[in-house]
């Protein structure tokens, strides 16, 4: 059962797990940069005991952005990367993960660079088409990892149906909400058993720390991740977490803003000739648009396109803009332009990039909140270069 907590997104991610330092009343959460806590006796604590186990400013991190997911058990990591692998710390030598085919190349990397050597075995389908994950399910799946929207492509994959799929099979269904964040998207409440997060990207939303997040409303799985994380030590450093629950009492304003930019410059980029295709949710042009604006209450700020003339024609735009910056990572304030291809999925292989649609005619765009015709004048004049 998700929180009972009744007030507003935004009065929540401004007030939920927060607190005042008793001493003077401070408004904002303190850091508390401390690696130990005194004990009134051996074995007896505050509740806190030693930083790894658990930290006043990382759970109050923790706090707010389970409760922003409907949901009541976060553990804040030093990246998202490391959130993912944790999630597979839920799994056993001989287990099967069903995950989708358009994912973070570092996803795919990890999944089978990592974690095929213990014993884990991966198969990846394009959940667009849900009966494809149906047929994908084995008697040894355990787990159904879903990336929606999907990174780079925008794929969109009906949460409720993978749901209903994964736990027919005795399967946790794990997404990763990166792209939208809650304010957005809010699995858990569509039957998601966890959430992670590149808190990297728009929980942070400044371009200034890497870290992580995993979130579930589920006893048993909040215990067995609480132990994980305590076990391995996979913690987000304390002034990461005071930042990342800085930037949430921001979020909603913020991701408001990606998106009408971005909604703008899906539209500006399908009607310039020298773009070929446009990739973006919020376009009724979108495969699953109607499927998009049923589960999300918004379509975020990411965008990619395929630009005509291929590669050389993308490089060349890719160097010729001034206000985007040529860039991985995504969802801070300012705008960043990469070529998925070469950088933030080289380490998918070239069959897997290509099974999936991404071409390196592809160019990704993280739309920033600056001022729209800035944003519009740069793609013009770069896409002048192409
Ligand atoms: O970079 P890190 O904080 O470790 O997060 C990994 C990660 C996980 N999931 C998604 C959907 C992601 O996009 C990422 C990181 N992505 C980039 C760095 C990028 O430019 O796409």
């Amino acid at each position: 059962m998700p929180p009972s907590d009744s007030r507003g997104f935004r009065t929540r991610s401004i007030h939920a797990g927060q607190y005042r330092d008793e001493a003077t009343g401070s408004v904002i959460t303190p850091l508390f940069l401390t690696s130990t806590y005194e004990q009134p006796a051996p074995g007896e604590h505050t509740g806190y005991e030693y930083s790894r186990s658990g930290n006043p400013t990382r759970a109050a991190f923790e706090a707010c952005i389970a409760n922003l997911e409907g949901a009541r058990y976060g553990f804040a990591t030093a990246s998202g990367n490391l959130a993912t692998g944790t999630a597979m710390f839920l799994l056993k030598a001989g287990d099967h993960v069903v995950a989708s085919d358009d994912l973070y190349g570092g996803t795919v990397r990890l999944f089978d660079q990592l974690f095929t050597a213990f014993g884990i075995a991966f198969s990846y389908v394009d959940m667009t088409n849900i009966d494809n994950l149906r047929g994908a399910m084995q008697s040894n799946t355990r787990m159904v990892w879903v990336e929606t929207p999907s990174n780079p492509l925008t794929k969109i994959i009906d949460i409720v149906a993978a749901a209903e799929i994964a736990h027919a099979h005795e399967a946790l269904l794990a997404v990763d909400n990166t792209f939208l964040s809650p304010a957005f998207q809010r699995p858990i409440e569509l039957g998601a058993d966890l959430v992670v997060h590149s808190t990297t990207k728009y929980l942070g939303g400044h371009s200034d720390l890497v870290a992580g997040v995993m979130v579930t409303d589920d006893d048993a799985l909040g215990e067995r991740l609480a132990y994980i994380s305590n076990a391995l030590g996979i913690i987000q450093a304390t002034f990461d977490a005071w930042l990342s629950l800085r930037s949430l009492k921001t979020l909603d304003v913020r991701m408001k803003a990606h998106e009408r930019n971005a909604l703008s410059l899906a539209q500006f980029l399908s009607d310039h000739d020298k773009v070929q295709r446009v990739y973006y949710p919020g376009l009724p042009s979108h495969p699953q648009h109607a499927l998009a604006t049923r589960q999300m209450s918004g379509y975020g700020g990411m965008l990619s396109f395929d630009i005509k003339g291929g590669l050389d024609a993308a490089r060349r735009v890719l160097q010729a803009t001034e206000v985007f910056t040529l860039a991985e990572s995504l969802g801070g304030v300012e705008s960043l332009i990469e070529h998925p291809a070469l950088m933030t999925h080289a380490s998918m292989p070239q069959a897997m990039r290509e099974a999936a649609g991404l071409t390196d005619s592809l160019i990704r765009v993280s739309v920033g909140i600056e001022d729209i015709d800035d944003l519009k004048n740069d793609l013009e004049n770069a896409l002048a270069h192409a």
